[in-house]
């Protein structure tokens, strides 16, 4: 169908059509009742008791991880707060020899994939044995360059179709990431290779202090995924079970041979960019904050497995306890890592002979590390 006004074509309507395409799918609302019962994944109780009980154990995650970077006892931390279901719902959906390449703040994904705690620690304090993945692990260490891990993830969901794997690879990355070239270039490779991988935008509003509405004239970040003919979806991302189905119908796609998907989740971030001195006041107001809040996922979850008798406040309490003990194991754990020296980057930057001109400075180290 060719778009016209009159006897003309017209490129407007041509948009227009499209962006109609992506009202935002939703299946549990703010007050935790379902909305979309045809859409409704129908989980049984113990798996919606596991995925509350993965949320509730992050939110704990994140307010432990930002006073433990407060004293100084953690290095890079990006806050995950307000995510959890755009987080942990798609991380769900996943299968052990699922791959993950993640952005820098996708820790929990990685952890419930199977990364031990101490060593995403290890990782946030730039220690390099956080980044030596456990064999058998499908991971990636987090991405810091924005949408890199777009391009990885096509090369590496080229792999899983090419070894015929039974196997999708999932990526994430933010709103400011689609601005990226590489955001465009790796989803336009998936889509014309068709590999089994889902990409996901964590659409939290912010790339740091830039507003997503002055990031893009796209009224959605879903309708990128149509230059490259893959499909899309934009669903609420503080919504567990609207999150948990576009990652499962698009993992099934993918297993099918049917390609990739683009996935937008509308969230929000409670916290600051990262710990390195964002200040959040400077560029919203509390306003917006109250009314993101409203929305949040834990809350919205809480009230729908209570409703349905299968949730209360004790068994929240014994998640919450739970996760201050196992961080505080991990901690003393990373704590014990053996102290890291400047030779220690150089001798495992190379494997074999080092180049003259770096052994020369190498000597210099261990000569100065062992007076
Ligand atoms: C290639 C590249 N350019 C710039 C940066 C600096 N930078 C770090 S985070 C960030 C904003 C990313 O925002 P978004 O993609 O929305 O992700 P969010 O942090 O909100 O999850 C930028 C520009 C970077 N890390 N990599």
């Amino acid at each position: 169908m060719v778009a016209k006004k009159g006897n003309q074509y017209d490129p407007v309507k041509a948009l227009q059509l499209i962006e109609s395409q992506f009202d935002m799918v939703q299946i549990l609302n703010e007050e935790g009742k379902i909305v979309d019962k045809d859409l409704d994944p129908k989980l049984p109780d113990e798996e919606l008791v596991e995925l509350m009980t993965r949320m509730v154990y992050t939110r704990i995650l994140d307010q432990r991880s930002i006073s433990l970077n407060r004293q100084g006892r953690l290095g890079f931390y990006a806050p995950t707060a307000g995510q959890e279901a755009s987080q942990l719902a798609s991380q769900y959906v996943l299968e052990k020899e699922d791959f993950i390449l993640p952005g820098y703040r996708d820790v929990p994904q990685l952890l419930f994939h199977g990364w031990p705690l101490d060593m995403a620690f290890l990782w946030s304090r730039g220690h390099y044995e956080g980044s030596v993945i456990p064999d058998g692990l499908n991971i990636f260490p987090p991405q810091i360059i924005i949408g890199a891990q777009y391009i990885q993830a096509a090369g590496v969901g080229l792999g899983y179709k090419k070894k015929g794997k039974k196997a999708v690879v999932i990526t994430y990355t933010g709103d400011g990431g689609t601005s990226q070239g590489d955001f465009y270039e790796g989803l336009n490779f998936a889509g014309a290779y068709k590999v089994p991988a889902i990409f996901i935008i964590q659409n939290n509003q912010y790339a740091i202090s830039t507003h997503r509405d002055v990031q893009t004239a796209a009224k959605t970040l879903a309708q990128k995924g149509v230059a490259a003919g893959v499909p899309s979806v934009l669903v609420d991302g503080m919504d567990p079970l609207a999150v948990y189905v576009a990652t499962r119908d698009a993992r099934e796609r993918a297993i099918n041979g049917d390609g990739p998907t683009l996935i937008e989740t509308m969230c929000y971030r409670y916290g600051p960019h990262t710990m390195a001195g964002d200040d959040p006041t400077r560029y919203r107001t509390s306003d917006i904050d109250s009314e993101w809040e409203k929305r949040d996922p834990i809350v919205r979850f809480r009230t729908y497995l209570e409703g349905k008798g299968i949730w209360s406040k004790e068994q929240e309490e014994k998640v919450i306890e739970r996760a201050k003990e196992e961080i505080k194991e991990a901690i003393k754990k990373a704590d014990a890592a053996p102290k890291q020296k400047a030779s220690d980057f150089m001798k495992i930057m190379y494997k074999g002979d080092l180049p003259f001109n770096l052994q020369e400075q190498l000597d210099v180290y261990v000569g100065k590390e062992s007076n």
